[in-house]
């Protein structure tokens, strides 16, 4: 009796105090189980006189009742106690900032894009386009480079093969500037006026820090009765503070392009270094940064305009060149890998 009493605390106690289903689990197999200390117990009650084997059979069977009644209490308890742990972990705190989520961005070409969109537009300048694939009149022809015009060097081309071999079909070629946009554009529509030509444009050449295959231009037009290139000046000064956001000072240089007369190499004041003389401008304190002029009269009369009543400057430059300055990125490639590290921080 002494020990059936003993083994009885002791086990309450051990079925109380498990901290785990897993340690209640443990003490019921030490009681309980079938080589437990209570069925042990119970199975010596045979060897006792019928009396004793009697109240300590009754005493026994009332300890399993009991101790089962414990350990399904105590197993109760622990689930619930292990639920609201889990609820505790798993609690959602509505008050927390949530997590914010990249939704992407603009690509940086197409930021600087609409800048320039935004600052011609304040100076009245219109937005104008012309396809990708151009036929080889307007990209050349008209702009007074003929087939075999030494200047047709100054641009390799991609050139589009004839699938239906007509010799007299025009000749496809990817556009290898926004020029031919011009010539579009004045066959379409009476001066004056003043338009940009964003696009993209496409050169057979080996690529490098400075040089893609595919790139952005921008071509710019302005036609009237009396413009110049003092005006021209002017606008690509007001358009290079504007989007430098400081003072910028512009210089011509005169140059060769076939479809202008004048023409000019147009420069700006280094924007690394002010002007001072810098790695990036080659220590002159000057930048390439377009090519322009005044319309040829030759281009006027492809395009159907009387050189004599109008005239007007053209300029064109690389948007991706111009980019580069702008945010000092190092070499031209990196807008064109997709590098979401790159682009990110735009
Ligand atoms: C000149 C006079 C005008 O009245 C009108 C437009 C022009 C520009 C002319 N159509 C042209 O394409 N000139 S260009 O061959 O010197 O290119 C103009 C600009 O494009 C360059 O100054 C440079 O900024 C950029 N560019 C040229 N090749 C490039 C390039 N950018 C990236 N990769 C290349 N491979």
């Amino acid at each position: 009796m002494h020990s059936l009493e003993d083994l009885r605390a002791e086990a309450e106690r051990a079925i109380k105090q498990a901290g785990s289903l897993k340690a209640l689990r443990d003490a019921e197999v030490a009681y309980l189980g079938r080589s437990g200390k209570l069925t042990q117990i119970l199975k010596t009650l045979k060897d006792l006189p019928e009396d004793k084997r009697r109240t300590m059979g009754a005493e026994a069977n009332e300890t399993r009742k009991l101790l089962e009644l414990l350990a399904a209490e105590r197993t109760a308890s622990l689930k619930r106690e292990e639920y609201e742990q889990k609820l505790k972990l798993e609690r959602i705190d509505i008050t927390r900032p949530g997590k914010r989520y990249h939704k992407g961005g603009l690509h940086p070409l197409t930021i600087i894009r609409r800048d320039i969109e935004r600052i011609f537009g304040s100076m009245g300048f219109a937005v104008a386009e012309g396809p990708e694939v151009e036929t080889e009149f307007y990209n050349f022809d008209a702009l007074n480079i003929p087939a075999d015009h030494p200047a047709r060097d100054m641009w390799d081309t991609f050139w589009i093969k004839n699938p239906k071999r007509d010799p007299k079909a025009q000749r496809l070629l990817l556009r290898t500037h926004t020029s031919p946009v011009q010539v579009r554009y004045i066959q379409k529509h009476a001066p004056p006026f003043r338009i940009i030509a964003p696009g993209r444009v496409f050169r057979y050449e080996a690529t490098d820090a400075s040089h893609e295959i595919q790139f952005y231009q921008l071509e710019g037009l302005m036609v009237g009765r009396d413009i110049s290139l003092a005006n021209f000046k002017q606008v690509m000064q007001t358009f290079l503070g504007k989007l430098f956001g400081k003072e910028m000072k512009v210089r011509l240089r005169p140059s060769y392009f076939p479809f202008v007369e004048p023409g000019a190499e147009v420069d700006m004041s280094c924007v690394q270094c002010g002007g001072h003389g810098c790695s990036v401008c080659k220590h002159t304190g000057w930048v390439e940064i377009a090519g322009a002029g005044m319309v040829h009269p030759k281009v006027f009369q492809s395009a159907g305009l009387n050189p004599k009543d109008w005239q007007g400057f053209a300029f064109g430059f690389g948007i991706d060149r111009v980019a580069m300055m702008k945010y000092k990125i190092p070499d031209i490639r990196m807008f064109y890998q997709n590098d979401i590290r790159f682009l990110r921080q735009f």
